[in-house]
C-alpha cells in the first residue's frame, strides 16, 4: 500500500482531529526512521494507519480480537483503550492486504509497547507520543530525548505512562511493565 492511498483511507474513516494526529505520527515516524536508520516508507505507512479503528465501538473491537486472538488476546482483560491497537492490525491485514509482520506488530504494540521491540515498533510507539499535535505534561522532555537517544526516549515514555496510570489507580497491562523493564536493561547494556 502506498502512503498516499493510506492517507486517503484514513481521511475517509477518521474524524479531522484524529486524521491530523495520524499525519503527525506518520511524519514524525518518517523523521525518526531517517535519524535512526530505519525504513522510512514502512515507518510512514505504519504511523498513518496505527489508529485506523480508534472510533470503532468496543463491541466491534472485541469481536475482531476474539476472532483472531493472538498473543495480544489478553488485552481484553485490561483497559478498553488498548483494544484499537491489535484490532487495527487485524483491520489493515484483512482490508488492505498488509502482511509485513513488522508493520503489523508496530500497530499491535503502539499503545502498550512490549519487550524486545524492533526499531520500527519503537519508532511508532514514540512517534505516537511526541507527534507535534500532542500536548501533555512531560512531552517536551521526551521530544528532547528523542533527538539524542531512541531507547532513552522510549524509556521515558514508558516511565511517564506507567506513572500516569498508577496515579489514576488504573490497571497497567503486563506487557507495558515488561517493556519498561526491558528498556532499563537495554540502557544499562549501552
Ligand atoms: O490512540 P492514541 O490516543 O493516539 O494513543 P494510545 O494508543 O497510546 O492510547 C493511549 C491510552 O491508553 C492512554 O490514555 C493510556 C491508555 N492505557 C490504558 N491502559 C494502558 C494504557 N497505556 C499503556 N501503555 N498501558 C496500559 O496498560
Ligand atoms: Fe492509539
Ligand atoms: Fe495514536
Amino acid at each position: 500500500m502506498k502512503i498516499e492511498e493510506a492517507e486517503k483511507a484514513i481521511k475517509a474513516i477518521l474524524p479531522e482531529k484524529r486524521y491530523r494526529h495520524s499525519v503527525g505520527v506518520s511524519e514524525t515516524a518518517g523523521m525518526l526512521a531517517e535519524q535512526y536508520g530505519g525504513d522510512k516508507d514502512r515507518a510512514k505507512l505504519a504511523g498513518m494507519l496505527h489508529d485506523i479503528v480508534k472510533y470503532f465501538s468496543d463491541d466491534e473491537l472485541k469481536t475482531m480480537i476474539l476472532r483472531k486472538p493472538g498473543t495480544w488476546g489478553d488485552c481484553l482483560d485490561y483497559s478498553d483503550k488498548l483494544w484499537h491497537a491489535p484490532a487495527g492490525a487485524i483491520y489493515i491485514e484483512e482490508n488492505f492486504g498488509i502482511v509485513d509482520s513488522d508493520i503489523l506488530n508496530a500497530v499491535i504494540y503502539h499503545t502498550t509497547g512490549r519487550k524486545q521491540m524492533t526499531l520500527l515498533e519503537k519508532i511508532i510507539f514514540l512517534a505516537d507520543y511526541i507527534e507535534p499535535g500532542r500536548d501533555f505534561p512531560g512531552v517536551d522532555e521526551v521530544r528532547e530525548a528523542a533527538k539524542q537517544d531512541l531507547n532513552q526516549a522510549v524509556f521515558l515514555e514508558l516511565q511517564k505512562t506507567i506513572t500516569h496510570l498508577l496515579s489514576k489507580s488504573q490497571s497497567v497491562y503486563p506487557k507495558t511493565f515488561e517493556a519498561y523493564n526491558d528498556l532499563v536493561q537495554q540502557l544499562k547494556n549501552k
